[in-house]
């Protein structure tokens, strides 16, 4: 049985990979924080699992991550463990140095000191985000690179560590190019979940309006399901390289609101320009989309567009077995029952509230 060690474990891409990895009889490792509050929702289904193991560590901790590399003696590390937000980035920008780039260090370096450089394989979260200010579209592996946030620059020095490990010690170590990918487990706060979440509330009442930053960023969105599934074949591949893993199609965050809403049954009209521009619902000529200055960026990236050509030459792998309109489907469908799920919930608190202080019951 192999041993595969996921460092964020917990995000997005940590419990697809989990799945993905348990049904192929891996044992599983997975690395958590402390934290006052419970944030294992997206893995609470594979707590308890007999192949299933979560240790603490973090990737700001070198001790740590060597005594948890030593006593797991993985034969596959997944570091997918970031401060992934690229707004959150400019906020916070030595923190997010600290785990997206010499994280990366700290884990190779126990990697060293535990001597498994010669056997155990490395797949480090990489990002198109490298692109940033793109100097060619579509971007490939050889597109050169132009990092446009703190995030994006603490990332590339993930990438080029990752790069000289390999052939300073010879280590099977890979970094995946990925371009956005989605899923209804996706962050709150990025543009598809926070777009799907508040179309849902919209058509259920629950919200009038959506703010939304730059609307015509364009970006290569995939769905995360399907990408998970590469990070393995990247660390199955006869040699080790890097890959740039994307659905090679393009569209706006405009674009993508207006599938959204469809899907939650609302048709939009654009009206106006820029910070003015209005995405009104035909119905009944409100407003539901505005944008604000809030969520705009110091520097933003806004023509992402991968060609996948080498991962499906290489790999096999098929960049389109999601189509975008899936994948919005997918994540509206999923909101809207929870908005619905979570109305039938509050009311049955708050009835359960008024019951116990009349004491009607126990
Ligand atoms: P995510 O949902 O934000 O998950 C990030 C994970 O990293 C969480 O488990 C988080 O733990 C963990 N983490 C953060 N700081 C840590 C620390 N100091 N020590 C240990 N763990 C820490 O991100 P995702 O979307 O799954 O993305 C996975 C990886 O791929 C990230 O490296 C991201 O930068 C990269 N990436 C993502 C995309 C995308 O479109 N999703 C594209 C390209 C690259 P908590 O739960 O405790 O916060
Ligand atoms: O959804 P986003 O926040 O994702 P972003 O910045 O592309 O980063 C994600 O993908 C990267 C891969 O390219 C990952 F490396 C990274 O970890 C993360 O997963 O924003 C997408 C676009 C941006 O151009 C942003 O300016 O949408 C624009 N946008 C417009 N309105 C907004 C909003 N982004 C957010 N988060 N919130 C808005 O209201």
């Amino acid at each position: 049985m192999k041993k595969a060690l996921i460092t964020g474990v917990t995000g997005q891409d940590g419990s697809y990979l989990s799945e993905f990895l348990l049904s192929k009889g891996y044992e599983v490792h997975g690395v958590i924080r402390r934290s006052s509050v419970d944030y294992r929702e997206r893995i609470a289904h594979l707590e308890g699992k007999p192949n299933f193991h979560l240790h603490y560590a973090d990737m700001t901790d070198s001790m740590s991550l060597v005594k948890l590399v030593g006593n797991v003696m993985p034969d596959e590390i997944y570091n997918l463990a970031a401060q992934s937000h690229v707004q959150v980035s400019f906020d916070a920008p030595e923190f997010t140095a600290d785990v997206d780039a010499t994280g990366v260090l700290r884990l190779l370096e126990a990697v060293r000191t535990n001597h498994l450089e010669k056997t155990c394989r490395i797949y480090q979260a990489s990002t198109s985000e490298l692109y940033g200010k793109v100097e060619e579209v579509p971007q490939n592996e050889n597109t050169p690179f132009h990092p446009y946030s703190p995030y994006a620059v603490a990332k590339l020095y993930g990438y080029w560590i990752v790069k000289e490990y390999r052939e300073a010690y010879d280590m099977f170590c890979c970094s995946g190019i990925l371009f956005n990918h989605e899923s209804e487990r996706r962050g709150e706060t990025f543009v598809t979940r926070k777009i799907t979440l508040g179309a849902a509330r919209i058509a259920q009442g629950k919200q009038e309006c959506l703010y939304l930053g730059n609307l015509d960023s364009l970006r290569d969105w995939g769905y995360a399901k399907d990408y998970v599934e590469c990070m393995w074949l990247i660390l199955q591949h006869d040699t080790p390289e890097d890959f740039v893993i994307a659905t090679g199609v393009q569209h706006t965050v405009r674009e993508f609101a207006t599938l959204a809403f469809r899907y939650a049954g609302i048709e939009l009209e654009w009206q106006g320009e820029g910070i003015d521009e209005k995405g009104i619902n035909k119905a009944n000529g409100k407003t539901v989309v505005a944008v604000s200055e809030d969520f705009y960026r110091p520097t933003d990236v806004v023509n992402l567009w991968g060609d996948p050509s080498k991962a499906k030459a290489e790999l096999g792998w098929n960049p389109q077995s999601t189509s975008f309109e899936e994948l919005v489907h997918i994540m509206v469908k999923h909101d809207m029952q929870k908005v619905a799920s979570d109305h039938v919930a509050s009311v049955m608190r708050t009835n359960l509230a008024e019951y116990l202080e009349k004491g009607l019951v126990k």
